[in-house]
């Protein structure tokens, strides 16, 4: 189910048994003690603070644990988060990643929820250099390898991701799987991110732009999008040129996935809610006005990071549902506090 902002509050009170997860980005640890259902913090600062984000399952979900992981799941659609330590000075994040990710495989293979449909990345220092790689080098390259093995080795079934820079204190990964495959498709205007050319590291990254979940109805889970055609980035310097960019990339990949799937995604008007990722928080009201520019009230969340590619100022991403379709049964929504 997705639920307009103002009622998300009442929709986790009421759907409390359903939650698989909030999703708080904030500084403030006390907030991960206060909630009868799981939540992730993503240790980001929120400009303008109190929302968050809701998954829902079908069913009441069982809690559980792997390893470092933490879980939510029901028959269909399991969440799960680990945080990541804070970044040592010296010392990469490859062999950390690499870990993180075997686990994240295991655990889903464990439970049944055997395909992953998204991950979200948030780690410390991305464009810090260490060991001859800045910092999403490394995290690519360890990524890379469980993943590809979970992917039963074809890259056109990595799953949807974002990858954002946060703070040095520490990181999270979350991640959405279920016992249904998704759907992953390409975006025509970028080149796929697994084969970006070397000039941006050894290993290109490993994820689709959008996976298509479940259905009756199916929701749209579009990676973190930004000012990138072909390869290349555009519109340096240019707050608002970056997003107008990033936004017909997003437009153009709802389209391109109703085309392929048959469903009813046309484009930016089947966007149900979003998030934007800012370098900096001096765009924010710009941003905003552009935001509500092209998709009116849907839900937005800002957040501020550094995106993995430093000429980058801000990136979208977001959820699709077909037209006309019922409130998807799970999906995010946007709470107030
Ligand atoms: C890009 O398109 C921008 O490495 O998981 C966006 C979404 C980006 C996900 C990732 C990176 C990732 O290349 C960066």
């Amino acid at each position: 189910m997705i639920v307009p902002a103002s009622d998300a509050a009442q929709a986790a009170a009421e759907h409390t048994d359903c939650v698989l997860a909030e999703v708080r980005y904030s500084l403030d640890p006390a907030l991960e003690t206060v909630a009868p259902h799981p939540v992730i913090r993503v240790p980001m600062r929120q400009p303008d603070g109190g929302f968050s984000e809701l998954w829902l399952a079908d069913a009441p979900v069982a809690l559980g644990s792997w390893n470092a992981i933490r879980y939510a799941h029901d028959e269909d659609l399991l969440m799960g988060a680990m945080d990541l330590p804070p970044a040592v000075p010296g010392r990469g994040i490859e062999a950390e990643i690499a870990d993180a990710y075997g686990m994240i495989t295991n655990c889903v293979a464990a439970t049944g929820h055997a395909h992953l449909l998204r991950l979200w990345n948030f780690f410390p220092g991305i464009h810090r250099r260490e060991s001859g790689l800045d910092r999403y080098q490394q995290f690519c390259r360890g990524r890379h390898q469980p993943l590809l093995a979970h992917c039963r080795r074809f890259r056109d079934n990595f799953p949807a991701a974002t990858a954002i820079g946060c703070g040095d204190a520490g990181g999270m990964l979350f991640f959405l799987a279920s016992r249904r495959p998704g759907r992953h498709y390409e975006n025509p205007r970028q080149t796929s991110a697994f084969r970006y050319p070397p000039q941006y590291g050894p290993q290109s990254p490993s994820f689709a732009r959008a996976t298509l979940a479940g259905d009756s109805p199916p929701v749209l889970l579009i990676s973190g999008t930004a000012s990138i055609t072909g390869h290349e980035s555009r519109h340096v310097g240019d707050a608002l040129a970056q997003f107008s960019e990033a936004l017909q990339n997003v437009d153009t990949v709802i389209r391109i996935a109703g085309e392929a799937s048959g469903e009813a995604l046309r484009g930016l008007q089947d966007l149900r809610a979003t998030k934007i990722y800012l370098r900096s928080e001096a765009q924010r009201h710009r941003v905003r006005e552009a935001a509500r520019a092209a998709w009116g009230e849907v839900p937005t969340l800002l957040v501020v990071g550094d995106l993995c590619r430093s000429e980058l100022l801000l990136e979208i991403e977001g959820i699709a549902a077909p037209a006309r379709s019922p409130e998807p049964r799970h999906g995010y929504a946007i709470k107030t506090p």
